[in-house]
């Protein structure tokens, strides 16, 4: 019998979960970046081998939803819990924080009953060694985990014997997904997402927290470059301007860097047209996130 379930990594902000996932799949399907809540949905990700199939879940690593928005991204990870047949905990092994666990299982208490749990401790290329035994000893006493495995997502360090433990975990099951699929998200959500993690890289601060990218068009022509349009979504005017840049400057970096990266996504070239539009506070109003993000 074949082997087949839903893993959900569910972390803290910026803990790897992204990372891990893109790891295990050995493709960068999600975005990573340095930036807390890179991550606004939830992103399966699936993993097919002759005899098993993981499908992977990543989700927003969001606690305390203060924005509609927030809320969303919220709503995104406690829907996860529901769908997964394991819970892959990942911790940030540098910033571990005893409170905001706490705060986490307390939170999730319902959601974590009765289901099947691993806990990553992630980023241990930085960490001390003592350091890292330390802390899994405590989490060992101190919230009965009873499998946890020192991994750094980053350089792929021990990824693989976390990986058979997932394997070794999943219920006997056909597989959910065809084995060529690698994702439940269309292509024009990557392309979207391609253009977003370009934006986290090259502008500081609120632009990337503002920013929304619409693929309003995306059009696959056989005999020719395929056709996309893009609108880039901001919350106010003054955003548009550092957005653009002087006499266009920043904008056309953004452009070729998208650009590129698109191409290598789709594996043949591409126009990219980018248009920037102001949607006044689009993170607060419900009707834009509902016709967006559901
Ligand atoms: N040193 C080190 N850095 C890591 C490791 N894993 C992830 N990172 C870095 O941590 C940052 C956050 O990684 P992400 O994968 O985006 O984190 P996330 O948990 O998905 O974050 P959100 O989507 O914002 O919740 C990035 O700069 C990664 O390169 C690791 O094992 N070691
Ligand atoms: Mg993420």
């Amino acid at each position: 019998m074949k082997k087949c379930g839903y893993v959900a990594l569910i972390g803290q902000p910026n803990a790897g979960k992204s990372t891990l996932m893109n790891t295990l799949l050995n493709y960068d399907l999600s975005i990573v970046n340095p930036k807390v809540q890179t991550t606004r949905n939830k992103i399966i990700g699936v993993l097919s081998e002759d005899d098993y199939q993981v499908v992977f879940i990543d989700t927003p690593g969001i606690f305390e939803p203060k924005t509609e928005l927030q809320r969303f991204m919220f709503e995104e990870l406690r829907s996860s819990f529901n769908e997964a047949d394991i819970i892959l905990i990942l911790i940030d092994g540098s910033k571990f924080n005893h409170t905001n666990e706490e705060k986490f299982r307390t939170l999730f208490s319902k959601e974590l009953n009765n289901k099947k749990i691993i806990v990553a401790f992630n980023k241990i290329d930085i960490i001390e060694q003592s350091k890292t035994e330390e802390i899994i000893a405590n989490l060992k006493s101190d919230f009965g985990y009873d499998t946890i495995v020192p991994v750094s997502a980053l350089i792929k360090f021990n990824t693989d014997v976390l990986k058979k433990l997932i394997v070794n975990s999943l219920p006997e099951s056909e597989f959910y997904f065809d084995e060529e699929t690698l994702s439940d998200k269309p292509e024009k959500f990557f392309i979207s997402e391609i253009i977003r993690e370009k934006i986290l890289e090259l502008y500081a601060e609120e632009i990337p927290y503002s920013v929304f990218v619409d693929i309003r068009e995306f059009k696959e022509r056989e005999n020719g470059k395929d056709y996309i349009n893009a609108d880039i979504i901001l919350e106010r005017d003054s955003q548009k301007k550092i957005l653009i840049g002087r006499g266009g400057k920043m904008i056309k970096i953004l452009g070729q860097k998208a650009r590129t990266e698109i191409e290598k996504f789709r594996g043949r070239e591409v126009y990219l047209n980018l248009f920037v539009k102001i949607r006044k506070d689009w993170r607060k109003d419900k009707k834009f996130l509902k016709e967006n993000f559901t």
